[in-house]
């Protein structure tokens, strides 16, 4: 972890991991997002392009990359996106950017990126792929959660609780999933995950030449 005191083992060459948090609207994802991003410096978050138009506070490159239907189009004619689709009427998209050579040299990113861009960036890049899903602990916690959110009207809170269920349904393409009951409980869970998922040993490519030494 980025505040934890540098120690000689962790400075083993490994693989970067691909870290998918993916959860219905109101699970608390985003929020896990950013305490994730706050503790551990090693992590970046992957910035998605978008043509929703950005919200009050949000910062064209640091939480989106906020472009026009146009641009969006042309970066799909270009190939320029790993994974894209359409959520809530908006098209989303990871852009392909350096994260193929940033994984190389062990750099992790976060993915907040939903079920059917989950499934594309599985399909094309298995091995550093992390899938987590995020449930809420009941329907009816989520409603409430959802109405709690000041910005949505009622007619925006009842698409979301549909597009939740329908999210909910995706649960068993991930290899990890959470009940986000106590969001500092979750929080801990989703950290426990980051570190093991760091110690697998295909990821540590450093391993080769350091188990060499230790039996010379
Ligand atoms: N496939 C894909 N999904 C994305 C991408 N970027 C964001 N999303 C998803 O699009 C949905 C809507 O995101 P936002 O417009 O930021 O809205 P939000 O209020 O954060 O929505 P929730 O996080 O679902 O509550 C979320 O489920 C995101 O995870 C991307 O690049 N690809
Ligand atoms: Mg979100």
């Amino acid at each position: 972890m980025g505040d934890t005191p540098q120690n000689p083992f962790d400075t083993l060459q490994r693989r970067g991991l691909m870290f998918i948090l993916s959860s219905p609207s109101g699970a608390g994802k985003t929020t896990l997002s950013k305490m994730l991003l706050a503790k551990d410096s090693e992590i970046k978050l992957s910035v998605s392009a978008t043509t929703r138009p950005p919200r009050p506070g949000e910062i064209d490159g640091v939480h989106y990359h906020f472009v026009s239907p146009e641009r969006f189009q042309q970066m799909i004619d270009e190939d320029d996106f790993y994974e894209w689709a359409e959520v809530f009427g908006h098209r989303y998209g990871t852009p392909k950017g350096m994260i193929r050579a940033a994984l190389k040299e062990g750099q992790d990113f976060l993915f907040d990126i939903d079920w059917q861009g989950t499934q594309q960036l599985y399909q094309k890049d298995q091995q550093d792929v992390v899938r987590v899903f995020i449930l809420p602990p009941s329907i009816e916690e989520l409603h409430r959660r959802l109405q709690s959110r000041a910005t949505d009207s009622a007619e925006v809170i009842a698409a979301r609780m549909e597009r939740a269920r329908a999210e909910i349904s995706h649960w068993d393409g991930y290899d990890y999933v959470i009940i986000n009951d106590d969001v500092n409980i979750c929080f801990a869970k989703v950290c426990a995950i980051l570190e093991a998922e760091r110690m697998k040993r295909q990821r540590q490519t450093g391993l080769i030449p350091f188990v060499r030494e230790l039996m010379t």
